[in-house]
């Protein structure tokens, strides 16, 4: 079953959330903070969707849900986090509570917890585990706390379940050493009370900032890292860092307009706030046995990556636990696959130590140019920006010729940003040039690879 965000968050019609106002510095180019910067270059990340959905056999649990089901009797987090580190993936996210309102730890504000399941007696804490098991394999660590809980009573009531929130990510973000990124879904019901929850997002994010200075927040209104606008796996062409944010006031909102802004970003949005990928590598979020054969295949995987981390976002890849409590073997192998095939891809750079001239050709073009010293085949090309200095690229050609007099178009594109990679037919050549077209500042020096593509 696949269910798109953006379909519940229409079908819950949140209008009436608190718009977060952004402090913006008129004239200064955005460009991101330490740890937008260091969240970016993680690059990969696994997202886990496991819980009381993942004994139900359902995507969505609607908090009725008796906590003795849950008994991952083999439950392993260091088996997670070893996976993830062999796939290359640099972070982790655990969904330490998801819309039924079931926690993987045991919280003083509910009872619909661990605490009151079969697993560990009752006395486990899944968060502990998954947090521990990050830090033994040095990954780091990151959270998502569904907003829309449909046990909490006092849901809908809305100044006591924002308490209630706050309460929770209170203890979340207070108990487990640094959380690197804060997922919140945009989803939105109706309460017991027959009453749309208001969420204070302004709240929100500065209790996250108080107790967390150093994580990311991610949601479809940021504040640090923007949702890229779907649930397949591809990011906006082009792909902006930069954004509006006005265009996208508050998470949930809904529309065609909102859906661009987050694909595309804003080339003069004055707020840095780079697109994150999260997509699964099954049908589902959750783990279901049914689909053990329908584990994404490695072609699949990398051209998500491709349309990903090649687009200049992050990927966030969902490896659901089984109820066992581990990953599925298949889905194990898949990921380790995924890191074999891009290691291949890139193994040989032929423009590695490659003197490369680049040249500024007006206010907002240039090129770089390089000799490969032998014609080589080419398929792939790999651009990156210095983006701790801003992104500038809107629109380049990669142009190649073997024998130095006639040009080829090689490929061409539009954002370049932390990483753009373009597959192209491949082509002999000795020479590449990549023409900046079109930017929104002087274009500074690129960094490129060059590689076979196959
Ligand atoms: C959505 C949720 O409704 C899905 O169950 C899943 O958690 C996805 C990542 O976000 O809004």
């Amino acid at each position: 079953m696949t269910i798109s965000r953006r379909d519940f968050a229409r079908a819950a019609a949140c209008a009436l959330a608190g718009t977060v106002v952004e402090k913006v510095k008129p004239g200064v180019r955005p460009h991101p903070s330490a740890s937008q910067l260091a969240w970016q270059r993680d690059e990969l990340a696994l997202f886990l969707h496991f819980g009381v959905n993942t004994f139900t056999d359902r995507e969505w649990g609607d908090g009725h849900e008796d906590p003795a089901i849950f008994d991952p009797t083999q439950l392993d987090a260091r088996q997670w986090a070893r996976t993830a580190k062999a796939g290359g993936a640099r972070a982790l996210i655990l969904t330490a509570k998801h819309h039924d309102g079931f926690c993987l730890w045991s919280s003083r504000l509910t009872e619909h917890s661990v605490a009151r399941s079969a697993w560990r007696g009752g006395a486990g804490d899944v968060v502990r585990e998954f947090t521990d098991a990050c830090r033994s394999e040095e990954l780091r660590a990151g959270l998502y706390l569904s907003p829309w809980d449909r046990n909490a009573p006092v849901y809908g009531d809305s100044p006591r379940y924002n308490d209630f929130y706050c309460d929770q990510l209170t203890e979340l973000l207070t108990r487990y050493g640094p959380i690197s990124e804060v997922w919140f879904d945009g989803a939105n019901g109706e309460g017991p009370n027959g009453r749309r929850q208001v969420y204070d997002w302004p709240r929100i994010f500065g209790l996250v900032r108080r107790l967390q200075p150093r994580a990311v927040m991610f949601s479809d209104a940021g504040p640090d890292v923007r949702w890229c606008g779907n649930e397949a796996g591809v990011a906006g062409d082009p792909n902006w860092s930069s954004v509006d944010p006005a265009a996208v006031p508050y998470p949930g909102a809904s529309g065609g307009a909102v859906i661009a802004a987050l694909q595309h970003g804003d080339p003069h949005g004055a707020v840095w706030r780079p697109a994150e990928t999260d997509t699964s590598i099954r049908p589902g979020w959750f783990y279901h046995a049914a689909e053990d054969e329908r584990v994404k295949p490695v072609d699949q995987l990398v051209g998500i990556w491709l349309t990903s981390v090649g687009r200049n976002s992050k990927l966030l890849l969902n490896v659901p636990p089984t109820r066992d409590g581990v990953l599925h073997a298949t889905d194990v192998a898949r990921l380790a696959q995924l890191r074999a095939q891009l290691t291949s891809l890139f193994a040989e750079d032929f423009a590695a130590g490659r003197p490369v001239d680049w040249r500024v050709t007006g206010r907002r073009t240039a090129v770089a140019h390089v000799d490969l010293g032998k014609a080589v085949t080419i398929g792939l090309a790999r651009l990156e920006e210095d983006i701790a200095r801003g992104q500038c690229v809107a629109r380049y050609a990669i142009q190649g010729t073997a024998d130095g007099r006639d040009w080829r178009e090689l490929a061409r594109g539009t954002t370049v940003g932390y990483r753009k990679v373009d597959r192209f037919e491949p082509t002999a050549a000795r020479n590449v040039r990549v023409v900046v077209e079109d930017a929104v500042a002087t274009p500074r020096p690129l960094r490129f690879g060059l590689y076979r593509g196959a």
